[in-house]
């Protein structure tokens, strides 16, 4: 327990409105975890995979309503419209919070509450910052341990006086005496509600158990109002995975890499090079915090301590690292279930069994015409399982940057791999980003093409002009002598005959390389149009078969990128007060 009186105050107060039976402190222990998914195995919400095949490991099936995040039922309730800018979903304050109160008011009868504290960042780091979620979700519960360091340690943290940011969360659904529980209780989608307040930093989430709707500290916490906690205090909260890579000759950089949901980040974190001499370690596979060290260098923390990754297409091949470390302890969401009491879903590598149970619990033959697992089905596992975690993950001052990657799914127009001229023109390539619409968000536009500037369209919590602004200042915080170098990467782009020209995966590491050298100042680049880009003998291709089409894949088309300064175009309008500065490199590029 703790001794802390605002958070008692705010518990007891919450616990008012909520009406649960009870409140349970989470103290984030392994009894507490295997306690939980007992609970859950006894009560028919989660199955207990078979021991032998999956130790530790479980399954759970959502509602088929409820299986992202919903980027149209999230709100960001600042003081004016204009703050929040023209990409959130703005509501009043005082008039959501009285919207939410009465949302609220015993939505947790015949429940439990959880006190979930925990911390987002390495414990005792600087640049750690504490939340504690309560919620009537046990699946949130043993996901909160996984995904954050939660319970005693970040009560200890927290002590009796320290700051935290404070999140609700609840299903939504109350129980009368004696009414059975659904598996997975949920509300419809429209009446779904995924609140921040920047006033006082508060977060309230209503009616969806899954993933980022639901996990207060990804994506709410550590993205959205980290944002909005950067903005005002000189650092940056980026969807950017984290990873160190060492060269045949010993050098060592540390690369961030900003990509919208689901388009391979995990990957790429996790990446088995297949150039001999290089290895690469993961820091982190969804979010950095980046800050201006005391050396004048930009470093990056994972504010996590899991993975929820994307399942569909994670195979041995693809990500071997991602498959070894979900071998145990894991908790799976939505994936298909073996007869033998595995786990199975489109891209595992192996072909469909005669039989499964699907997603949605119905019995699945390969003929049936249906995925056996959604398309956004996820793994939830503790980092420090990875094979390729690096020894510095868990530094408290975090590892200092060298160079920042972008990116998205664009199967034309966009080369291979363009570096910034300098950091203006990197953001300037961040303000640009775009990539085709996936599974990870509720929408009826998957496959098209959407802005998404630096990947945080959904997540930035204030005025994507602002949010632009602030990265344009990052210099001045930092030593110009080791500012991190910028670089558009486009895994994905497609040849005439529709199929991928890069092989991508463990191949990525052959683009990897060539930044290394251009960090090192060893190899000269092309200046072109729209940024520096290797020769195409400049890029290690051996061993490849089919060699690559390095022709097609570095090609700047002149007609394709007038059509693309043209939908850029249409973009910053969009973006009422962008910066003048990215104004002007937009204009250079229409007018070459
Ligand atoms: O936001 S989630 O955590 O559900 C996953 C994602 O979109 O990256
Ligand atoms: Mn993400």
């Amino acid at each position: 327990m703790t001794k802390h009186r605002q958070l008692m105050q705010w518990v007891e107060e919450k616990a008012a409105l909520c009406k649960p039976d009870q409140v349970v402190w989470c103290d984030g222990s392994q009894e507490e975890y295997d306690r939980l998914l007992k609970q859950m195995v006894d009560a028919g919400v989660a199955i207990k995979l078979n021991q032998e095949l999956r130790p530790g490991s479980y399954l759970f099936r959502s509602h088929p309503s409820d299986v992202a995040r919903v980027e149209d039922r999230t709100f960001i309730a600042s003081d004016t419209k204009e703050e929040a800018g023209p990409f959130n979903n703005w509501r009043d304050p005082v008039e959501l919070k009285q919207t939410l109160l009465s949302l609220f008011d015993g939505c947790m009868r015949g429940r439990t509450m959880f006190v979930i504290p925990f911390v987002m960042g390495p414990l005792g780091s600087p640049y750690a910052k504490i939340g504690v979620e309560l919620t009537d979700s046990p699946y949130v519960v043993v996901n909160m341990r996984l995904m954050t360091r939660m319970g005693e340690a970040a009560l200890h943290m927290l002590g009796t006086d320290g700051d935290f940011i404070p999140c609700l969360h609840s299903v939504g659904v109350p129980l009368s005496p004696g009414q059975q529980d659904d598996a997975w209780p949920c509300v419809p989608v429209e009446q779904k509600y995924i609140a921040h307040f920047p006033q006082d930093r508060s977060i309230w989430s209503f009616g969806s158990g899954y993933g980022g709707n639901a996990l207060l500290g990804k994506k709410c916490l550590a993205l959205r109002i980290a944002s909005m906690m950067a903005r005002d205090e000189d650092w940056l909260a980026e969807h950017m995975l984290i990873l160190g890579i060492t060269d045949p000759q010993g050098h060592k950089a540390y690369l961030t890499a900003a990509f919208p949901s689901a388009c391979g980040k995990t990957n790429l974190a996790m990446l088995v090079p297949t150039l001999p001499g290089y290895t690469v370690e993961t820091i982190g596979d969804d979010i950095a915090w980046l800050y201006p060290g005391k050396d004048g260098r930009l470093r990056a923390i994972n504010p996590e301590a899991g993975f929820f990754g994307v399942a569909p297409g994670t195979s041995y091949q693809s990500n071997p690292n991602a498959m070894r470390t979900i071998e145990r302890e894991t908790l799976f969401t939505n994936v298909a279930l073996t007869d033998e009491g595995d786990v199975w879903w489109e891209g595992i590598g192996q072909a469909a069994p005669e039989h499964l149970i699907d997603w949605q619990g119905k019995d699945w033959t390969p003929d049936c015409g249906r995925p056996a697992a959604h398309p956004n089905a996820r793994f939830t596992v503790s980092a420090a399982q990875c094979p390729s975690i690096s020894p510095e993950w868990e530094n408290p001052e975090g590892v200092p940057i060298d160079a920042m990657l972008l990116g998205g799914r664009r199967p034309n127009t966009v080369p291979l791999v363009v570096e910034s001229k300098d950091w203006a023109h990197g953001v300037f390539l961040g303000s640009i980003m775009g990539s085709e619409i996936t599974a990870a968000t509720i929408s009826n536009n998957i496959g098209q093409v959407r802005r998404d500037p630096f990947a945080m369209l959904p997540f930035a919590g204030y005025h994507m002009s602002d949010y632009l602004a602030h990265w344009l200042q990052v210099p001045n915080w930092l030593n110009e002598q080791v500012l991190p170098r910028v670089y558009h990467v486009n895994w994905f782009r497609k040849g005439a005959d529709g199929r991928f020209l890069w092989p991508g995966f463990g191949d990525n590491v052959r683009v990897l390389a060539w930044i290394m050298s251009r960090l090192q100042g060893r190899m000269e680049a092309l200046d072109t149009p729209i940024g520096l880009m290797p020769k195409p003998e400049d890029l290690d291709v051996s061993c490849l078969s089919p060699v690559p089409d390095l022709d097609q894949l570095l090609r700047v088309d002149r007609e394709a990128w007038q059509q693309e300064a043209a939908l850029i175009k249409k973009h910053y309008q969009a973006l009422d007060r962008l910066p003048d500065e990215l104004n002007k490199m937009l204009e250079e590029l229409e007018n070459h």
